[in-house]
C-alpha cells in the first residue's frame, strides 16, 4: 500500500513538472537595449505571476533566430512568442510600415493615436497567420548620425547609408544615398568596414553602438516613432491554462505603459551619452527639415497608393 501511495505522488510530481512551460523567446537587439531590458521584466513578471507554470527564456540580439526569419519561426510554432520590427512586415500589408513613414508622426503623443488607429488592423491581419499581439513599444524619434553637420538634404547624396527596413531604404535612395540593409547589433561593424558612412535610428541605438567611435555629428530630425512588437502564436497561447494566459496579457500591458516610459526617458538621456561622447549635437536646419519633410511627403503618396482600405483607414483614424 505505502508502495503504491508513493508511486502515485511520484506519478503526480511528474505531471506537475510537466505542465511548467518554457518558451524561447527570440528578439533582434542587444542586452543594452531598452526594449530587451523591458521583455527580460516581462519575463520576470510572468514567472513571478504564474509561480514558475510559465517560464520565458530571451534570445536576445538575434542568437536564436535572425531578425529576419522570427515571425515566422512564431508563425511556424519553432517558438511560441518572440519580437520583431513592426514595419519589416510592410511587404506583407502596407498597415504594417505606417509608423516608419517620415513625418507623418513624430511625437510620442502623435505615435499612441497612430498606434491605437494601427492597432486593430495590425491585429487581424497577424490573426491571418495566427498570430496575436501582446504588446507593441515605440524606439524614441529617429535621428541623423553622419561625419560633418548636414545642413541640407542635398549634402546625403552618394553617402553609404545604413538602412533596417524598406521605408528607410526608399527614404535614403530618395534623399540620393545609397541604402545598405545592417541589423543593430552590426552596425559597429559596418562602420569600421567602411560599408556604411552615415545612419538614421534612435538615440538609443546610437549609444548602444557606440557611434562616436564612427560619426562626429547628430542631428534631431525626429523623423519617426517606429515600434517593436511582441507577439504569440494563438495555438501556444490557447494551450496555456486559462489562469496562466491571463498572467500573460496582464505582464504585457504592464510591459507596453512600461516600454512607452522607458522610451521616453531614453530620448534626452541617450542624447545627452553622444553628447558626453564628444558627439556635436546639431539642431536641423528649416532647410534640412523641409528637404527631407518633402521626401516623405512622397513617401506617403506611394504607401497610400499601395494601401488596402483598411490600410488606409488607418491614416484617416489618426488624422480625424
Ligand atoms: N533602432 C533600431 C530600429 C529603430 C531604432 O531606433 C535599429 O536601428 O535597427
Amino acid at each position: 500500500m505505502k508502495h503504491i501511495l508513493f508511486s502515485t505522488a511520484m506519478a503526480l510530481a511528474v505531471a506537475n513538472a510537466a505542465h511548467a512551460d518554457t518558451w524561447d523567446m527570440p528578439t533582434p537587439y542587444g542586452d543594452t537595449t531598452f526594449h530587451t531590458q523591458n521583455i527580460a521584466e516581462f519575463a520576470k513578471d510572468v514567472t513571478s505571476a504564474t509561480d514558475g507554470a510559465l517560464e520565458i527564456t530571451l534570445h536576445s540580439a538575434g542568437s536564436l533566430f535572425p531578425h529576419a526569419e522570427i515571425k515566422n519561426a512564431i508563425r511556424s510554432g519553432q517558438v511560441p512568442i518572440g519580437e520583431f520590427f513592426l514595419s519589416r512586415l510592410v511587404n506583407e500589408d502596407a498597415a504594417f510600415g505606417v509608423d516608419s513613414q517620415p513625418f507623418l508622426a513624430t511625437s510620442y503623443e502623435d505615435a499612441q493615436k497612430l498606434w491605437a488607429a494601427q492597432k486593430p488592423v495590425v491585429t487581424a491581419l497577424l490573426a491571418e497567420q495566427g498570430l496575436v499581439p501582446l504588446f507593441s513599444v515605440p524606439w524614441p524619434a529617429q535621428g541623423l548620425y553622419t561625419n560633418g553637420e548636414i545642413a541640407t538634404a542635398d549634402d546625403l547624396s552618394g553617402l553609404r547609408f545604413r538602412a533596417y527596413n524598406a521605408a528607410l531604404e526608399e527614404f535614403a535612395a530618395l534623399a540620393g544615398a545609397a541604402p545598405v540593409q545592417v541589423e543593430a547589433p552590426n552596425i559597429p561593424q559596418a562602420f569600421a568596414t567602411g560599408q556604411v558612412e552615415a545612419m538614421i535610428t534612435s538615440p538609443s541605438t546610437g549609444a548602444n553602438s557606440t557611434a562616436w567611435d564612427f560619426v562626429s555629428h547628430y542631428t534631431p530630425i525626429d523623423a519617426w516613432v517606429p515600434k517593436n512588437i511582441v507577439v504569440v502564436n494563438q495555438r501556444a497561447f490557447r494551450r496555456l491554462p486559462q489562469e496562466v494566459q491571463a498572467s500573460v496579457l496582464a505582464a504585457a500591458q504592464a510591459a507596453e505603459t512600461r516600454g512607452w516610459e522607458m522610451s521616453a526617458a531614453e530620448a534626452d538621456a541617450k542624447i545627452a551619452i553622444l553628447k558626453e561622447n564628444g558627439m556635436e549635437i546639431v539642431t536641423p536646419s528649416a532647410e534640412l527639415q523641409s528637404g527631407l519633410q518633402a521626401i516623405g511627403a512622397q513617401m506617403l503618396e506611394a504607401w497610400s497608393a499601395d494601401a488596402s482600405e483598411a490600410a488606409a483607414s488607418i491614416l484617416t483614424t489618426y488624422q480625424e
